[in-house]
């Protein structure tokens, strides 16, 4: 008998609704759910094979440990023994920074992911915190915490509503959007024409988003920053800065003026390979649009002037008026936020709070660039311990980050690793310990994280779709557990750290004067919370104290999680709006539109108009059936168009002697790979693409599938010294890179 069960997908950032089919414990079937009152129905191909993915049989379905050089099956007891065994002598001899903590995407797709790091490195104090971000969308971090001085305040493009959208080195068509959780991207670009809007994209690649723009503009990769400054150049310079409504709320306007003054179109045209006039249009273009919102993605963030170009996007949102408005880029607001509290100054954001030990880079937001970490395992200096520890949740740093055969060696070299990882791959081979967590069917589902990036304010919570099966521990428990081994207190019950963070949390809600449960007892509080586990009186306890909860009895319609249950489709907390001046928590209370350390990186970008690198570059890639590094072992996720190729454009594979299917020798600073070459128009000259997360052929993985086709790893070709200096994130896009072609393969052998 099969029966249907409700599961929020977790394989992109679009969080669509889905209806499982489920036969006995395994899910034989995914559709789109028409009644989540977000997603209504939205599906793609990714998520119609969730049960695939799912029940793949080389999931790790118990833990492993590390016995005479072997990893080999064990209890979750011993698993921990030896996690406890092997973390507390680093810490106790060489102090927190000797272990370091690397966080993969896959963790804001998760409960336990958003709910237990933030616990384990409160305990442990490590300064040595790298994850995916610094891969990935560091630098809009950077932007926001400095515009606005909250890191995480990202205003999100009103899909729904906008009159002209500008997109920036992203393909929401393949990826689904990102830094913009929107089920049905395309639907709602294809909406967005319908209704007499325009679609402007800039991407080096022509892509199937930028087949559906009405305007393309192939830009030189890196160069955007450039061309954005120059867009703001001419608003000023044409008299169409308007900033409208947040007149009171931004300082720093004349000081802005200034700082653009030399990016003339004319003076970017050349280092940006875009005519002065086209940039001049895009510029009209979006001043004159009733409503406008710019966005950009991995293609503006992965590159040297990463911080300066997000900057640059939320910088022409408010010179047109278009931030916080209707129909511009607004502020979501969750239902796990926090409260709402009233405008007015606050602490501002800061960088470079410590510094890496090799090569002196600065924190930001906590963390260090991923793409230190390899030398901070394998380089002494006279200051502090190397790490001779690591922690990895969700993470592949080795196919995913620079120079992966360096991070490779180095994660060899470790006193411990621990990996919780559901597969044994290119990174998790190198643990000592690997702690598996069940497949997605059998955990719940609530997106902490991409609610507050949501193009429509909603809440939505599954229950885990297939009951926990024997000898299987909830991901939020095997972190628990592992925050209790990491910190010393190996042993204690897991749900203390629940209570913990329950006990802490409520303790402060309640002498705060503007929470809803201000003054009361928090014992009696805590209580009152629901929820079959741990976790859930968590979200329970988040939703409650959160801006539409109900505040413990203090507004009675307000949401809690027993509101959420009695509504498995989600509730609909409707249209983004107008937010300012209460999201800013800059020293001046305002948006302050030049910041200092962007003021400081200027320079740099100035020097960058002279650019004019002829060189080859490399870009990115994503395909719509794949997710990074870890979804090449899915058989219905594989072959036809999702290929580990060169895509390289005609003329430039006939200068380099290169046909369809040849195999080409890639070089670059960290290494060379051999691929085969694609040649297409859908590149620009000068430019070509590998997808990332390839390279599955090294010893000792369990991915079976996957080996049978491992391409390439886009990644050696890096050697992690490029970065973006105000947030550390890689550069992963326009990177030079020398091709050679091979002897070309006799096709007529067998
Ligand atoms: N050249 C190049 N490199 C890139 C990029 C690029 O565009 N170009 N993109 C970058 C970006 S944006 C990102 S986010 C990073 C991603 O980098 P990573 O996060 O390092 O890589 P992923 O492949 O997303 O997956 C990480 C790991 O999570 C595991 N996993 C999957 N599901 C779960 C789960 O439910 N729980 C746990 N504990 N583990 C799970 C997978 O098995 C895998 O080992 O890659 C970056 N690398
Ligand atoms: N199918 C699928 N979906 C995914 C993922 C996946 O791996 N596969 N990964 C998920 C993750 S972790 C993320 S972060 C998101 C990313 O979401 P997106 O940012 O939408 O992802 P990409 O498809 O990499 O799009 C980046 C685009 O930038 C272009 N580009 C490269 N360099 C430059 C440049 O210098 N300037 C400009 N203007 N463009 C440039 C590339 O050609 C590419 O088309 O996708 C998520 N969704
Ligand atoms: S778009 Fe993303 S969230 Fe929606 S079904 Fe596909 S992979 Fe899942
Ligand atoms: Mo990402």
């Amino acid at each position: 008998m099969s029966r249907t069960a409700l599961r929020i997908c977790p394989l992109c950032e679009a969080t669509c609704g889905l209806t499982l089919t489920v036969d006995g414990t395994r899910v034989t079937g995914a559709r789109g759910d028409r009644d989540d009152v977000f997603s209504k129905g939205f599906i793609c191909p990714k998520g119609a094979s969730f049960g695939a993915a799912d029940s793949d049989p080389d999931r790790l379905r118990t833990p492993l440990v590390r016995r005479d050089g072997e990893l080999r099956e064990a209890t979750w007891e011993e698993a921990f023994d030896a996690v406890a065994a092997g973390l507390r002598p680093v810490v106790e001899r060489y102090g927190p920074h000797a272990v370091g903590v690397v966080l993969g995407n896959p963790n804001v797709h998760t409960m336990a992911g958003a709910l237990y790091p933030p616990v384990l490195l409160a305990g442990l104090r490590t300064h040595s915190l790298f994850t995916a971000s610094t891969l990935d969308q560091m630098p809009k971090h950077v932007s926001s915490g400095l515009l606005y001085g909250d890191a995480n305040a990202i205003p999100v493009p009103d899909l729904d509503r906008t009159d002209h959208l500008l997109l920036i080195g992203a393909n929401p068509l393949e990826s689904n959007g990102s830094l913009c959780t929107a089920p049905d991207f395309p639907g709602k670009l294809k909406a967005l024409k319908a209704r007499g809007g325009t679609l402007t994209v800039i991407d080096p690649r022509l892509t199937r988003t930028a087949r559906l723009a009405d305007r393309h503009v192939a830009i030189r990769p890196g160069a955007d920053a450039l061309l954005l400054a120059a867009m703001a150049h001419v608003l000023f310079e044409e008299k169409l800065v308007d900033l409208g409504d947040l007149t009171p709320h931004v300082q720093g306007l004349d000081e802005l003026a200034a700082s653009v003054r030399d990016f003339t179109p004319e003076a970017a045209a050349e280092a940006c390979d875009v005519e002065a006039d086209t940039i001049r249009a895009l510029a009209r273009e979006l001043a004159a649009a009733p409503t406008a919102a710019v966005y950009g993605r991995i293609g503006s963030c992965t590159v040297p002037h990463g911080t300066l170009a997000s900057w640059l996007v939320d910088v022409l949102n408010i010179l047109t008026g278009n931030l916080d408005r209707p129909g511009g880029a607004l502020f979501p607001l969750s239902a796990t936020d926090r409260p709402p509290r009233p405008a007015g100054p606050g602490r501002g954001f800061a960088l470079g709070r410590w510094h890496s030990r090799v090569r002196r880079h600065p924190e930001a937001k906590g963390e260090l660039p991923i793409s230190a970490l390899a030398e901070e395992i394998d380089t002494a200096t006279d200051e502090g311990s190397p790490i001779r520890a690591v922690i990895a949740v969700a993470a592949n740093p080795v196919l995913s980050a620079p120079d992966g055969d360096r991070l490779d060696k180095a994660l060899g070299t470790l006193d411990f690793m621990v990996s919780v990882d559901p597969y044994l791959n290119e990174t998790s081979r190198h643990a000592h310990v690997v702690l598996p967590p069940p497949p997605p069917s059998q955990a719940p589902h609530f997106d902490f994280a991409f609610n507050t990036l949501a193009v429509r304010n909603q809440v939505r919570y599954t229950r885990a779709a297939v009951p926990l099966q024997p000898g299987r521990m909830a991901e939020t428990e095997i972190l628990a557990r592992l925050v209790l081994a990491a910190t010393g207190m190996h042993g204690a019950d897991p749900a203390a750290v629940d209570d913990l963070v329950i006990d802490q949390t409520l303790g402060k809600a309640v002498t705060d004067p503007h929470s809803p449960v201000h003054g009361r007892d928090p014992r009696e509080l805590a209580d009152r919370l629901t929820g079959e586990s741990g976790p859930e009186r968590r979200l329970d306890m988040m939703l409650r104290l959160g801006p539409y909860g109900d505040g413990f009895g203090a507004r009675p319609d307000g949401i809690g999680l027993q509101k959420l249950l009695a509504h498995p489709h989600g509730i609909d907390l409707g249209p983004l709006r107008p937010r300012l001046p209460q999201p800013l928590k800059t020293v001046s209370g305002k948006v302050e539109l030049l910041p200092g350390p962007i003021a400081d990186d200027l320079p740099r970008l100035r020097q960058a108009l002279d650019d004019r690198a002829d060189g080859l570059v490399l870009v990115g890639r994503r395909h719509l059936r794949s997710n990074n590094s870890w979804l090449h072992n899915v058989p219905a996720l594989t072959g036809g168009s999702n290929r580990c190729t060169l895509h390289i454009h005609p003329e430039d594979a006939e200068r380099f002697g290169l046909v369809d299917g040849a195999q080409v020798r890639v070089k670059g600073a960290g290494g060379a790979v051999t691929a085969p070459v694609e040649v297409t128009e859908g590149i620009r000259r000068g430019v070509v693409s590998l997808p990332h997360g390839w390279g599955h052929d090294r010893p000792g993985t369990r991915m079976s599938h996957a080996a049978l086709d491992p391409g390439v790893n886009v990644n050696q070709l890096l050697d992690g010294s490029l970065l973006d200096p105000l947030s550390g994130n890689a550069v992963l896009n326009g990177v030079p890179v020398e091709l050679a072609a091979l002897a070309p393969v006799d096709r007529t052998m067998p």
